[in-house]
């Protein structure tokens, strides 16, 4: 039996760039059945995978600047276990507050030619593992949008 509050928790922000995302959810017990909706948002899901607690998705075709809501059900064949589980994509929000402006282009120069560290790595919007001017150039390009 999992917990409801298990899915209560706030939306998460992705800023960097992919053409697949990877979507973990970890449960405080194994699991070995789901299944995972699109309830709203743009992109295309793949079939859940299962790995001790974890349920893993894929998701493509992901438009920038909106929020993707998952629905969450049926895990572990326990009907009544369900919850919407909230994505923000918004490219270049090193910073996770849905709008890119000058701090998040300011905050990923100052990362300029460092290594990518689990402090750091959303300042790498690129996702090649180098922190360089082309992250600055992506965040500058989405200098001005915001998440919805
Ligand atoms: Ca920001
Ligand atoms: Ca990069």
């Amino acid at each position: 039996m999992i917990a409801r509050r298990d899915f209560a928790f706030p939306s998460g922000i992705e800023d960097r760039r992919a053409s697949t995302y990877t979507t973990v959810f970890r449960f405080n017990v194994p699991v070995t059945s789901g299944s995972v909706t699109i309830s709203s948002g743009t992109a295309t899901i793949g079939p859940p995978t299962f790995n001790g607690q974890e349920m893993s998705v894929t998701l493509t075709g992901v438009t920038n600047a909106q929020r993707v809501i998952l629905h969450v059900e049926n895990v572990n064949d326990c009907g009544l276990t369900e919850g919407n589980v909230p994505i923000g994509f918004l490219l270049g929000d090193a910073s996770s507050d849905t709008v890119v402006n000058s701090r998040d282009i300011s905050g990923t120069r100052s990362q300029l030619g460092h290594l990518v560290t689990g402090e750091n790595f959303r300042f790498d919007v690129t996702a090649d593992g180098n922190l360089d001017l082309a992250d600055v150039r992506l965040v500058k390009s989405k200098n001005g949008t915001s998440l919805p």
